[in-house]
């Protein structure tokens, strides 16, 4: 499997479960600063031009929750899925909450021309964003992290997720010392093999 990633950015997500499951794969780095991600090349592979993708052996998969959930199930030794619906439904409830609004308001802050096209417009997005990131990291504290991590002692498919969003709340203006729950499981995260791999690999 090849995976194509940029530093920092949610695709390492992917990048830990793969680890955490011990699977063998291809990075490919793109440089967001020179636009890789929306030159023809990456286009024809990704034509949302945006990271992760993983290349497979059956075709390209798009979408960090697609592809968690694919690695939990190609190494389902690696148990990154609860088999209890409850518990497998509040991993989902984490995973479905930072797609759909964690991320969003974290794009905000640099990625406004999604939305509007006045410099005004992009200002105001990137100035709301830290209020929007606050009370996601809110969100969080009080209701994502059972503890350490999402569903409770086991890592599953939520927490690389979340660690990769958490590590941006600093650079988005979220004042860290208010989330002592978040701090522990950024520690807890990075106890990992997995985690400790990535930044060494200066993939965040
Ligand atoms: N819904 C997608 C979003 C992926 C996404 O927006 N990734 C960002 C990086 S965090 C990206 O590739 N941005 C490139 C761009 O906007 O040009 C997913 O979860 O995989």
């Amino acid at each position: 499997m090849k995976l194509y990633y940029a530093k920092g950015t949610i695709s390492i997500a992917a990048v830990i479960a793969l680890h955490e499951a011990g699977l063998d794969f291809e990075p490919v780095r793109l440089d967001f600063r020179a636009g890789e991600q929306s030159g023809a090349a990456y286009l024809a592979i990704n034509p949302k031009g945006r990271v992760p993708t993983l290349v497979t052996d059956r075709g390209i998969l798009t979408e960090t929750g697609a592809l968690l959930d694919y690695i939990a199930d190609i190494a389902p030794q690696a148990e990154l899925r609860p088999t209890d619906p409850y518990q497998a439904a509040k991993m989902r409830e984490a995973m479905y909450y930072i797609a759909s609004t964690m991320h969003v308001n974290h794009a905000h802050k640099m990625r406004g021309h999604r939305w509007a096209d006045q410099q005004s417009s992009f200002d105001d997005m990137k100035t709301k964003s830290v209020q929007t990131m606050t009370d996601s990291a809110t969100y969080v504290e009080h209701n994502l992290i059972t503890g350490p991590f999402v569903t409770g002692d086991t890592l599953t498919l939520a927490d690389p997720y979340l660690y990769v969003a958490c590590n941006w709340l600093e650079g988005d203006g979220v004042k860290l010392a208010e989330f002592p729950k978040i701090a522990a499981f950024m520690q807890a995260m990075r106890a990992r093999p997995s985690v400790a791999r990535v930044i060494a690999d200066d993939m965040i």
